[in-house]
């Protein structure tokens, strides 16, 4: 029967390097007591050639550290020492350069396997890279070099792209990127500021402060400014005879039930368009190379309030009747007006419809409210001399713009949809479709 209750002293040693007399030390990655685990890089040796990590043969814990950074080592040199457990002793790997000075027996520790008996067998340093267990960033010294010189902690470089995910140069360089667009979205940085200017020398002025909505909106705005390439597209819909079907609705509704506005066709156009060219209803990846594609269809609603501008988003728009829509966008923009909306009222839009239609107004360039990829501004219909091929008749004409993520939607693309939505509201029997 074999014993199973030992632990056992494990001598790290630097292996066969290959007639290398000097080798540097450049990383210690262990110190005494840290609980290692097999193959864990203990610590990172560097010849004029070649750096090189070398891995623990043994899972256990650190007894004693016999180098530093600067040491100068060669084949031989003792590293460390490990107190391998019997449960760990039995993930020791036979051909690797500890070798065993000592074993105490230890009645605690029972049922465990075998402890391997380590072979003679000299191997070369592992070049390749091991994955590396806990906190400790899985690079070579050149790169943990080149991210300090750079001011970068390496430990937040979270994605390597080397073998095992080891990080390289170009992981540190495109971690510094992303840190800067980051910077800058939420700051401006790298942007010139607008000069600062005392008014008071040209005449009496009063300093009013912003309320918070109005400065969240514009931190928003401005990112969405600076990220997005966008692209405006303007257009008309012919909405004569859905303004006469929704004079008749008004118009057989009691006192005290609540209206309908040609935005509420507006909102089914939209969603009816928006099924046929899902890439509206999508948003693009953090990293820019995928589209989330969405499935339903919510859609938020800029409301103007004394507070500034807020978005709720009214959900389901595509399963709900215009009279549903009609009651849920009175009480959500009256709530708006109040400053009664809760976080949730506002999340989970997928485009966003600004109309300024009961103010007036030709047209104008909304801004997307990214990460969705469109927006829809709408301004003041009006009654206009249209020809027909024979003569000019009176159409009441909608005034509708598009602004697009033009990453996400090409020109030709948002030319069709915007021609569906004006089809859709032209014809407002084709929601039934
Ligand atoms: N053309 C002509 N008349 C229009 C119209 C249009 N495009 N849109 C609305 N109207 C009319 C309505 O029919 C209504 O007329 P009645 O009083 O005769 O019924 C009147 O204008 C007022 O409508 P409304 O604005 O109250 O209702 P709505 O459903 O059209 O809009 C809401 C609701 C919440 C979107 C709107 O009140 C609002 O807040 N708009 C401002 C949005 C905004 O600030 N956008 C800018 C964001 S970008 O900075």
């Amino acid at each position: 029967m074999t014993d199973n209750t030992m632990a056992r002293l494990c001598e790290i040693k630097v292996p066969d390097v290959g007639n290398v007399p000097s080798i540097d030390v450049v990383e210690v990655l262990i110190s005494v007591g840290d609980v290692i685990a097999l193959e864990q890089t203990v610590a990172t040796l560097e010849t004029d050639k070649a750096t090189m990590e070398l891995p623990s043969n043994a899972a256990g814990t650190v007894q004693q550290v016999f180098i530093k950074p600067g040491d100068k080592v060669s084949e031989g040199t003792l590293i460390a020492t490990v107190m391998t457990v019997a449960a760990l002793a039995g993930a020791e790997k036979p051909a690797a350069p500890v070798s065993v000075v000592a074993e105490t027996a230890s009645k605690a520790l029972v049922n465990q396997p075998t402890p391997v008996t380590p072979t003679q067998k000299k191997e070369a340093i592992v070049f390749e890279p091991v994955p590396v267990s806990g906190a400790k960033a899985h690079a070579s010294p050149s790169v943990r070099l080149f991210a300090r010189e750079l001011g970068v902690d390496i430990s937040k470089v979270k994605l390597g792209s080397g073998r095992k995910g080891r990080i390289l140069k170009d992981d540190v360089k495109l971690f510094v990127k992303n840190v800067m667009i980051e910077s800058a979205t939420a700051t401006g940085a790298g942007i010139p500021s607008i000069p600062e200017v005392d008014f008071s020398v040209f005449g009496e002025t009063e300093v009013q402060k912003l309320s918070k909505i109005k400065r969240l909106t514009g931190q928003n705005l401005t990112r969405a400014w600076l990220n997005l390439p966008m692209v405006t597209y303007h257009d008309e819909a012919d909405i004569t005879d859905m303004e006469a079907f929704r004079n008749q609705l008004n118009a057989e509704k009691g006192k005290d039930e609540v209206k309908i506005t040609g935005l509420m066709f507006i909102l089914k156009a939209l969603v009816a368009a928006m099924q046929q060219f899902p890439s509206f209803n999508s948003s693009l990846s953090s990293e820019g190379e995928n589209l989330i594609l969405k499935k339903y269809f919510n859609i938020g609603i800029a409301v103007d309030t004394p507070n500034g501008l807020v978005v709720p988003v009214l959900r389901d728009v595509n399963i709900k009747s215009i009279n549903q829509l009609a009651v849920e966008l009175a009480e959500k923009s009256a709530k708006a007006r109040l400053g009664k909306l809760l976080p949730a009222d506002m999340q989970g839009g997928c485009m966003t419809v600004s109309s300024l239609g009961g103010i007036g107004g030709t047209a104008f360039t909304p801004i997307v409210n990214a990460p969705e990829v469109a927006i829809l501004g709408v301004t003041r219909a009006k009654m206009q001399p249209v020809w027909n091929g024979k003569e000019f008749i009176p159409r009441l004409m909608l005034p509708l713009d598009l602004t697009y993520d033009h990453r996400v939607i090409d020109g030709a693309e948002g030319a069709r949809f915007m021609a569906m939505v004006k089809q859709n509201l032209s014809d407002i029997r084709r929601l039934l479709l």
